[in-house]
C-alpha cells in the first residue's frame, strides 16, 4: 500500500538524503553517504531519480581525471539501478569565493568564475541526462544596501541566465531552465523572494520561454505566504518547470521538513493542485532528515515523504468522488450562463446592458456559501473518518 514506483516521479537531491546533520550551531551527526550507495537505497525505496549540484558529485577541486572517473562510475550505478538524473544544479553558495553572491557579486572575477563554473555544471548535468537545470541564488542577495548593487544586481543576473541559456542551445544541450525563489536565508535578503517576482524577472529575459520556475514549499512557508496560492500562478503562467516538495513551520529558520511532516492540509491542497493540473514533472523532495537521526532515520524520512504524497493524492481522488463533498462545492459556486457571457469579452453593448442591469445588492451579501462545512468535511476526509477509505484496498 502507498509504495512508491518510479512512474510516480519522486526525485530526492544527492543533498538532501545524503545531509549529515550539521547546522549553524553544530557539527555533523551522521557519517556521509557515498553518491553511489544513495542511488542504490533510493531504487530500493522505489524513487524514480537523484537530482545533484556538481559539487555533490564532483569535489570542486577534482582534476579532469578524477572528474571523468567518477561521473563514468556513478553512470554505471545509475544505470545498474534504473534511476534518471532528471534535473541539476550548480552550487554557487558553499565556496568562500561566493560569500557576496555569484551572478550578482559586485565583483566582476566572481561573476566570470560562476559563469564558468555553470557551464561546467552544465556540461555534466548533461552527461548525465538531466533536462532542467535550476537556479537557486542562495548567496545572491545582500545584508548591505549601501552596497548600491540592487539595480545593478538584476541586470548582472539577468545577463548571465541570458548568455547561459544561448550556452545551452550552442551545446545542442535543450535545457529548460526552473529558477527558485527563497526569500531569505543564507544571505538576510535574497532577490527575487517569492515566486511572482521571479515571474515577473522571467519576463525580462531574452528567451523567457526557456525560464520557469522552481517553487518550493519551505521558502514560501517562511515568509508567511501560501505555498499553493503560488503554485496555482505559475501553472497558469505555464511556467511550473520544476517543484521543491517539503515542509515548514512560519517564523522559523530554514527547517526543510519531511514533506507532510507540518502543514496536513497545505500539503493536500498542493497535492491536489498539482494531481488536477496535470504536472508531469519530477516530485521532487528538497528537505533533510531530522538532525537527531541516524541513517535509519534518513530512510525512515525519505520514505515518509514519498508515502505521504501519494496517501495525500489518493484523498485527493476520495475528495473528488465524496458526493457530500461534492455537493457542497457544487452549491459554493453559482452559475449564471447569461451574466457569465455578458462579462466575458468586451463589447460596447455588454458595457451598456451590464451597466443598466439591477442587481440584488441585499440577497448577494446574504448568501451562505457553506464553507465552513466544506472545510469541516475535508478535514475529516484528512483525518480518516469519511466513509470512502475502503480506497486505501483498492489502492494496493
Ligand atoms: C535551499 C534551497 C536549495 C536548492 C538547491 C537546488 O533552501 O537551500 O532550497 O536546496 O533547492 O540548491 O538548487
Ligand atoms: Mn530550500
Ligand atoms: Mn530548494
Amino acid at each position: 500500500m502507498y509504495q512508491p514506483q518510479p512512474s510516480d516521479k519522486f526525485t530526492f537531491g544527492l543533498w538532501t538524503v545524503g545531509a549529515t546533520g550539521r547546522d549553524p550551531f553544530g557539527e555533523p551527526t551522521r557519517p556521509p553517504l557515498s553518491a553511489p550507495y544513495i542511488v542504490e537505497k533510493l531504487a530500493q525505496l522505489g524513487a524514480y531519480g537523484v537530482n545533484l549540484h556538481d559539487n555533490d558529485l564532483v569535489p570542486i577541486d577534482a582534476g579532469a581525471g578524477e572528474r571523468d572517473r567518477i561521473v563514468r562510475e556513478f553512470q554505471q550505478t545509475l544505470g545498474d539501478h534504473g534511476l534518471v538524473v532528471p534535473m541539476a544544479t550548480t552550487n554557487l553558495f558553499t565556496d568562500p569565493a561566493f560569500k557576496d553572491g555569484a551572478f550578482t557579486s559586485a565583483d566582476a572575477r566572481v561573476r566570470a568564475y560562476a559563469l564558468q563554473k555553470t557551464m561546467r555544471s552544465m556540461d555534466l548535468g548533461h552527461e548525465l541526462g538531466a533536462q532542467t537545470y535550476v537556479f537557486w541564488g542562495g548567496r545572491e542577495g545582500t545584508e548591505v544596501d549601501a552596497s548600491g548593487k540592487l539595480l545593478d544586481s538584476i541586470g548582472w543576473f539577468r545577463d548571465s541566465l541570458n548568455f547561459l541559456a544561448e550556452y545551452s542551445q550552442s551545446q545542442g544541450y535543450g535545457y529548460r531552465f526552473a529558477l527558485e525563489p527563497k526569500p531569505n536565508e543564507p544571505r538576510g535578503d535574497i532577490f527575487f523572494p517569492t515566486a511572482g517576482s521571479m515571474l515577473g524577472f522571467i519576463a525580462t529575459l531574452d528567451q523567457s520561454e526557456l525560464f520557469g520556475v522552481n517553487p518550493e514549499f519551505a521558502h514560501d512557508t517562511m515568509a508567511g505566504l501560501n505555498f499553493t496560492h503560488a503554485v496555482a500562478q505559475i501553472i497558469d503562467a505555464g511556467k511550473l518547470f520544476h517543484v521543491d516538495l517539503n515542509d515548514q513551520k512560519m517564523g522559523r529558520f530554514d527547517q526543510d521538513l519531511r514533506f507532510g511532516a507540518e502543514n496536513i492540509k497545505s500539503a493536500f491542497f498542493l497535492v491536489k493542485l498539482l494531481e488536477d493540473s496535470g504536472y508531469d514533472g519530477p516530485r521532487h523532495f528538497d528537505a533533510h532528515a531530522l538532525r537527531t537521526e541516524d541513517e535509519v532515520g534518513v530512510w525512515a524520512f525519505a520514505r515518509g515523504c514519498m508515502r505521504t504524497y501519494l496517501i495525500l493524492k489518493d484523498k485527493a481522488r476520495q475528495f473528488d468522488e465524496d458526493p457530500e463533498i461534492q455537493a457542497a462545492l457544487q452549491a459554493y459556486r453559482v452559475e449564471d450562463k447569461e451574466l457569465s457571457e455578458l462579462t466575458r469579452g468586451f463589447t460596447p453593448e455588454k458595457a451598456r446592458t451590464l451597466k443598466e442591469r439591477a442587481f440584488d445588492r441585499v440577497a448577494l451579501g446574504q448568501r451562505g456559501p457553506g464553507l465552513e462545512q466544506l472545510d469541516q468535511l475535508t478535514v475529516e476526509l484528512l483525518l480518516g473518518v469519511r466513509g470512502n477509505s475502503v480506497s486505501s484496498e483498492a489502492h494496493a
